[in-house]
Order: structure tokens, then C-alpha cells, then sequence
């Protein structure tokens, strides 16, 4: 099993320990927005460590769309980076664990119509890609099989 590496941002790491120490029933939530957040278990393209990536939760239907926004920043997350390598991760959703396989949507109307279910969850999205010169990437999972 491949060494867990935490986050070098406290409050990201923090609230990793609090979400899957307590099983997923505690850390839930985005700071005091209220509104819910999954962790994304991924592998470090580099040190091939276990990384965890705590990101809002947003769905289509049975899948999740994951938004690599990293607050507006101009640079893609790592952890996009590690997705695109090796798209077999694990996400915790509360006390559920699902093993998919992300994809990135390509510029489209299918990724118009994620972005804007995304926006609806979560509004910040707008700001941060108003923010960035990047286009934000946007994942899709998949079940794995
Ligand atoms: N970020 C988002 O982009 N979208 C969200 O919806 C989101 C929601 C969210 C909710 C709660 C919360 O606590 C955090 C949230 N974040 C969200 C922040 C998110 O969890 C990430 O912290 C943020 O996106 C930055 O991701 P990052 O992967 O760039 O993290 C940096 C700080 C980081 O961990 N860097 C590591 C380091 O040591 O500097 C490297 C991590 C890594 O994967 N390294 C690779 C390896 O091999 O191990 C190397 C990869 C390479 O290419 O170098």
C-alpha cells in the first residue's frame, strides 16, 4: 500500500482527517458555506503516494463532476495532473466509497451543460473562472469496471 501524503495546505489536510478519520460523518461541509464536499483518493503521478483530495460535491445523475478550480488560480490543481495519469481513483461521498474512473469533458455542449449544473451547486465557480485565464477543467466519473 502506498504511503498516505497530506496535503501541504492545513486546512485541506485537516479536514481530509476530520471527513475520513471519522468514517464520513464529520467534516462535511465546506467551512461554513453548509454545502457538501467529497474526497477524491488519487495517486501522485510523481511519488506514486495516495493523495487526497477534498472537492465539492456536485452530480449528474449517478456520476460526480469534479471542477478543477483551485480558486480561480491561473495554474491547473496538481491533482488534475494525477487524474489525467491515472483516472482509477476512489471518492468518498459521506459514509459511501465508490471506485470510478474520471474522464475530462471536452470543450462542448456536454461541458456547457456540466459547468452550468456545477455553477448551480456550488456559485463560486463563476467567480473563479471569471477570475482565470484557463479554461477550468471539468472531470466526469464514471463506475469503474
Ligand atoms: N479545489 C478545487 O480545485 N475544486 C474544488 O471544488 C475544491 C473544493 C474544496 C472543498 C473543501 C476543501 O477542503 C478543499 C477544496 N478544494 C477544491 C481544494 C483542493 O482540495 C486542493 O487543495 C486544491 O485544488 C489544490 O490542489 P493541488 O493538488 O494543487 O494541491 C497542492 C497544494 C498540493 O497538494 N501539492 C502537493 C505538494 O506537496 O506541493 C503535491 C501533491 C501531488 O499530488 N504531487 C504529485 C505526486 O506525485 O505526489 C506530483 C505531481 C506533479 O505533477 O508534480
Amino acid at each position: 500500500m502506498a504511503e498516505y501524503l497530506p496535503s501541504p495546505r492545513d486546512w485541506v489536510a485537516d479536514q481530509v482527517e476530520l471527513y475520513e478519520g471519522s468514517g464520513g460523518t464529520d467534516g462535511l461541509t465546506l467551512r461554513d458555506t453548509g454545502l457538501p464536499v467529497i474526497i477524491v483518493t488519487n495517486k501522485g503521478r510523481r511519488t506514486g503516494a495516495v493523495r487526497k483530495t477534498p472537492l465539492m460535491r456536485v452530480v449528474d445523475g449517478g456520476n460526480y463532476i469534479l471542477v478543477a478550480s483551485q480558486g480561480g488560480a491561473p495554474k491547473h490543481p496538481v491533482w488534475y495532473h494525477n487524474l489525467v495519469a491515472e483516472p482509477n481513483v476512489e471518492i468518498r461521498d459521506e459514509t459511501a466509497v465508490h471506485s470510478v474512473r474520471v474522464h475530462e469533458v471536452p470543450e462542448g455542449a456536454e461541458r456547457v451543460r456540466l459547468w452550468d449544473i456545477a455553477v448551480a451547486a456550488f456559485p463560486p465557480y463563476k467567480e473563479y473562472q471569471e477570475k482565470t485565464d484557463r479554461l477550468i477543467p471539468v472531470f466526469i466519473s464514471e463506475l469503474a469496471g
